[in-house]
């Protein structure tokens, strides 16, 4: 019988002897290794964290009822163990899947999962928040943040962590430093953190840890003896590193090993006696058990299926994709133009600048996941004279929102975002669709907003960019730029283009102006509708600020039936752009909006989540029928 067969809950790990934790966390990799093969998912930092998990789990009290010990895993990409160790074994299977688990901690998932995450640096904010919640209503139990140290990078950490100092909150930060945010980790903080690694110095170590374990009220002395004789072979360190939490507060404990259970468990205890703030800083390996993952913990950090046993990656034959298009067009630009240089936040791969970063590497800047500080040093970059381009993730430049208006925008400096993963993402799920840009980029004056309908436009778009010397914001989805049409109109700034006119004559006409994404859709749609007797235009806006007034005043002039297609929200995006068109211009007129609706939507493949949301061509025709019906 395995081990893991008699865990239901996290308290049935208080049972267990080390040597049964030990097999149990060879037991959780083995099952983590299977499903992500099959799945895809987050395989190198969920493997780092297991004996992590295990030691919590053995030690605290996450089962007390109505006020159990709590864990806020930031990112929430490591947190897999804890999924599969608090009742969720026999879902695992479905991770990452339509109606399956999701990827990340979701409250409404499990009780256990006390916090939504999926973006970074959040946990330190959000477990200070649960903590001062258990103690304005006279709670006990402990809570604690776990980040990386990547999201250490991130600035909403530092904002928490000072607070919680200031508030002498009793909150555990475990710092689990693996030397790697999805690449190698960048910045200071990290670099003198990477200095001091787990070393034999444990004797001054055992001193300062005896100062703060007899300062206990009460039963100090006694927990200090009881502890120390099990202490031999402790690895456990109070190092300079230190000084930067010790300064505003924390307790400061490390650097231990954290993937040794024993020690692990020995701190635990020890700490458990102790009050907040308190930070405990783990040196864990990232892919940890599994050697493919160990030696290229890059590639298996967001992993698609692979062969378990050789840890080959399985890669779908794909024709360009965007990112890629981004990633040579970019390289390009700054060949004819030595003032262009890029930024990432933490995503040089991800967002396609890592040849950039060889070519380049003195106009490449990898800021960690900093994507307010990264909008800000462009529009820095932009007022002295430079012409920065960041790479980004539509989910993660909503971080920058302010920044965008405040720095950039206000002040008309020449920044271009390049906006990936615009869209539906896929099996991330609703922490990453990038489903608000379109909305949140068009209310700002100055910014300009595009979408490519290909890779081919993607790249004029860049280059017509990088010309126009303002605020210009591009947007493209994830995955392949070729869909087998190509047009060969240049760009003009602000202007649309009709991609698609039905040969068949017919009363029944329908004007479909569509952006971006959801071009290639629209024209498949007209399709169906041709067949079915209409007469569709569709007209690749590529513009949406700003966008082709003429065009869509002069379609609504003979067409009476309009339809918009988007892969945005609908609050806020074409849609609504084109209906203030209409009004302005008295023109009242029913429009049909096609896009997502108003809810946060889930995780599964991208082609079912546009079928869920109904932004297939059969779907997007479908509606378009049934609109003209009534
Ligand atoms: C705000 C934000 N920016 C970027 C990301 C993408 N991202 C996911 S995990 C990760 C690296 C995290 O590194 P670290 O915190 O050290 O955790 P590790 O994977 O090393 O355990 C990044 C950049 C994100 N989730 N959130």
């Amino acid at each position: 019988m395995m081990i893991l067969d008699k865990i239901s809950t996290p308290n049935d790990l208080h049972q267990l002897t080390l040597e049964q934790l030990i097999q149990l966390a060879t037991e959780v990799r083995e099952l983590i290794v299977e499903t992500v093969s099959k799945n895809g998912g987050h395989l190198a930092s969920s493997l780092g964290t297991v004996e992590l998990t295990l030691a919590l789990f053995s030690i605290f009290n996450f089962d007390r009822p109505n006020d159990p010990d709590q864990i806020v895993w930031d990112v929430g990409h490591q947190a897999y163990a804890h999924k599969i160790l608090t009742g969720r074994r026999d879902q695992f299977h479905t991770l990452r899947q339509f109606h399956g688990i999701s990827g990340f901690p979701r409250r409404a998932e499990s009780t256990y999962d006390a916090f939504g995450v999926g973006h970074a640096s959040t946990s330190i904010s959000a477990a200070l928040g649960l903590c001062l919640a258990k103690k304005l209503q006279h709670k006990i139990g402990r809570v604690f943040a776990v980040l990386g140290d990547g999201a250490l990078t991130g600035g909403e950490s530092y904002e928490a962590l000072n607070h919680a100092g200031d508030l002498h909150a009793n909150l555990i930060v475990i710092l689990n430093d693996n030397e790697m945010s999805i690449a190698k980790n960048v910045g200071a903080v990290s670099e003198t953190l990477s200095r001091f690694r787990i070393n034999p110095r444990y004797q001054r170590a055992k001193r300062d840890l005896e100062r703060l374990v007899r300062s206990v009220p009460g039963i100090g002395d006694q927990l200090w003896n009881t502890a120390n004789t099990i202490k031999d072979g402790m690895r456990l360190a109070l190092l300079p590193p230190g000084a930067i939490f010790e300064i505003i507060g924390f307790k400061y404990i490390g650097p231990i090993d954290g993937n040794d259970l024993s020690q692990l468990m020995e701190v635990f205890s020890l700490v458990k006696e102790l009050d907040g703030p308190i930070l405990i800083h783990v040196h864990t390996k990232k892919g940890r058990g599994y050697s493919p993952a160990e030696k290229s913990p890059e590639n298996f950090h967001g992993v698609g299926k692979f062969n378990p046993e050789t840890g080959e990656i399985f890669k779908k034959p794909c024709a360009k994709t965007f990112t890629q298009i981004f990633s040579e067009t970019i390289i390009d630009c700054a060949g004819m133009h030595e003032d262009v240089c890029a930024i990432t936040a933490a995503m040089p791969s991800g967002t396609g600048l890592t040849d950039f970063a060889k070519k380049f590497p003195e106009r490449f800047f990898d800021v960690g996941i900093a994507e307010e500080h990264a909008v800000t040093l462009a529009a820095g970059l932009a007022a002295g004279g430079m012409h920065p381009v960041l790479a980004i993730y539509s989910t993660f430049l909503q971080r920058g929102f302010d920044q965008i208006i405040h720095d950039v925008c206000l002040q008309n400096l020449p920044v271009i975002f390049c906006i990936d993963r615009a869209g539906l993402v896929g099996e991330d799920g609703a922490t990453h669709h990038g489903t608000f840009d379109l909305s949140f980029l068009r209310e700002i004056p100055n910014m300009n907003v595009l979408a490519p309908k290909d890779g081919e436009e993607l790249r004029r778009m860049i280059f017509a960019a990088v010309d126009r010397r303002a605020p210009v914001a591009i947007r493209y989805p994830k995955g392949s730029s070729d869909f087998g049409f190509r047009s060969e109109e240049p760009i003009h700034w602000g202007k649309s283009e009709i991609v698609f006119e039905s040969e068949v004559e017919s009363e029944n006409q329908i004007a479909i102006f569509a952006i971006g994404s959801m071009v290639k859709n629209s024209i498949d749609a007209a399709r169906i509708l041709e067949s079915e007797g209409f007469s569709a235009t569709v007209i690749n806006m590529r513009f949406l600020k700003p966008i082709d007034r003429e065009m869509i005043l002069q379609q609504a002039s003979s067409i009476k039936k309009l339809v918009t297609v988007e892969e945005n929200v609908l609050a806020g995006g074409l849609g609504s752009a084109v209906a203030e068109i209409l009004d302005d211009a008295k023109l009242s007129r029913r429009i049909l909006r096609i896009g997502i609706p108003d809810e946060f939507v889930t995780h599964g493949s991208r082609d079912q989540l546009l079928d869920l949301v109904g932004l297939t061509p059969e779907k997007i025709a479908r509606r378009i029928l049934d609109e003209t019906a009534n």
